[in-house]
């Protein structure tokens, strides 16, 4: 990075020319939203099936045809000019619109930004006035063993402490159980073998000198769990006074919580209270997006100011030595509050699902998406820590090729976090000698170009590998 950064200037009207543009920085809303460089011009093709759209970027914006992007947008030109226009306060949207960049924002009064200059200088200016404008948190370095990917929602407390007794001296900062240990989704209560086992099971994490980790989201709920139908004060609601169903997965629809009533606020207060007191202390929290959802708020406000009132609770209540790594959750709004941030879809064992593709959906779980969305936001890394999601060390655990498999490596050495969710104890002898080495790596990293990288001098074109989504949507068409 360069010491000179570009002048980050002050707007009133969010309006600036970039008639130079050939390429906009499409910024996507949250955590699994698809980024990164786009035609100005390009015609969205919403996504048609309804409930697919719901996690997929920011619903007030899903029917949309033309390109737009959260927080703010950039343009480039083939020169390698860059102007960006942005709000330092969360709840804005840019737009691309007849050589210009035009801002929207739900705030009265936003704090709207131009910056000038070569790409990545653009970024870095932007990222850094972020941290001075939403403060800044981070940790650095960060090694994390999650259960998910091997386990999924089968994982059991046995499992773990398998996993636990595997682990060694493996250097892993994080252990952390995954979806699967509670009741229900908004039902935070250990279930089947889980059940009484959660402190035993942080103490041992902790007494191994590592950080317990702990999976939850606070701001939803399955339809069917006793939160939902026991606490129907809790549910955000629509112009109807009907729920807000904020997307649809394990078998059904989860409802939104609304983040500004203090009816949710003290829910949420006593759940991380409860998780905190059973010893963990490293809480990834899923689904954030809900809470930034549209609905009738009890206390009207913009949506991300909604959320970060709902997550500085969760911050206050699990205190600033708690680790916070947000999932699915609004990149912008997000700042200032957790430790680190899901950047990009879930990995899978596959490249790409076509059904997911054949819908213009790019937020589904695959290497290609996760790839795709991470290896945009890298310039995140100087504003929090940001988390690219697990790479495969058992190589009977994926159908990936030996390039793709490299790439993930290559990003958990450029973002310097680690995932990793293989079973520990089923290694052979040289994959975990692999591991080992990889966790103990201090690689160097050198940016080269937008989106190409090297890592202790392999060199990694991440655009170049994925491809566009326009593309690959032609290829299964
Ligand atoms: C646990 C998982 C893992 C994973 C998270 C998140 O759109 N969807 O329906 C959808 C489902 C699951 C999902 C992402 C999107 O994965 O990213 O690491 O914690 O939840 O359920």
């Amino acid at each position: 990075m360069s010491t000179d950064l570009p002048t980050v200037t002050r707007l009133a009207e969010p309006v600036v020319d970039a008639s130079d543009m050939t390429t906009f920085y499409r910024h996507g809303w949250h955590s699994w939203s698809p980024t990164g460089w786009v035609s100005p011009d390009e015609i969205v093709r919403p996504i048609s099936d309804r409930d697919q759209r719901l996690g997929h970027d920011d619903p007030v914006f899903a029917l949309e045809t033309n390109v737009s992007g959260s927080g703010f947008g950039v343009g480039r030109s083939d020169d390698g000019h860059a102007v960006l226009l942005g709000s330092l306060d969360p709840g804005a949207r840019v737009l691309p619109a007849n050589g210009t960049l035009v801002g929207k924002s739900e705030l009265p009064d936003p704090y709207w930004v131009v910056i000038e200059g070569s790409v990545q200088d653009v970024f870095a200016a932007y990222a850094s006035a972020l941290v001075d404008h939403l403060g800044g948190r981070q940790r650095g370095h960060q090694r994390v063993w999650c259960s998910w990917y091997s386990y999924y929602e089968d994982v059991t407390a046995d499992a773990i402490e398998a996993e636990i007794d595997a682990v060694g001296d493996l250097g892993f900062d994080v252990i952390q159980i995954d979806d699967g240990w509670q009741a229900g989704i908004g039902d935070w209560v250990p279930a089947g073998d889980f059940a009484g086992r959660m402190p035993e099971l942080a103490e041992r994490i902790v007494g191994s000198g590592r950080r317990a980790g702990l999976w939850l989201a606070p701001f939803i709920a399955r339809s069917d769990t006793l939160l939902a139908t026991t606490r129907p004060e809790l549910l955000l609601r629509d112009e109807e006074g009907s729920p807000v169903t904020a997307g649809i997965n394990w078998g059904g629809p989860f409802f939104a919580l609304d983040p500004t009533s203090s009816a949710t606020q003290e829910y949420v207060a006593s759940v991380i209270a409860e998780v905190r007191q059973w010893g963990f202390d490293y809480l990834k929290l899923d689904f954030l997006y809900a809470a930034a959802f549209p609905g009738r708020h009890e206390s009207p406000m913009a949506r991300e100011s909604a959320y970060r009132d709902g997550m500085s609770i969760v911050r206050e209540v699990a205190g600033d030595d708690c680790y916070l790594l947000a999932c699915g959750a609004p990149i912008i709004a997000s700042v200032g509050i957790v430790d680190g941030i899901r950047v990009g879809p879930d990995v899978a064992e596959f490249w790409h699902d076509p059904k997911l593709t054949a819908l213009a959906d790019f937020s589904g779980r695959g290497a290609r998406n996760a790839i795709a969305t991470s290896s945009q936001r890298l310039w995140l890394r100087d504003v929090l820590d940001i988390d690219p999601d697990v790479i495969y060390i058992d190589e009977s655990e994926h159908r990936l090729e030996p390039s793709t498999v490299d790439a993930l490596v290559a990003l958990a050495q450029i973002t310097g976090f680690t995932g990793v969710s293989d079973r520990l104890g089923v290694l052979s002898v040289a994959e975990r000698v692999r591991l080992a080495s990889l966790l103990d790596a201090e690689p160097i990293v050198v940016q080269r170009d937008w989106g190409a990288w090297s890592v202790d001098g392999s060199t990694f074109n991440f655009p170049k590998m994925v491809g566009t989504d326009s593309e690959l949507g032609r290829s299964v068409a």
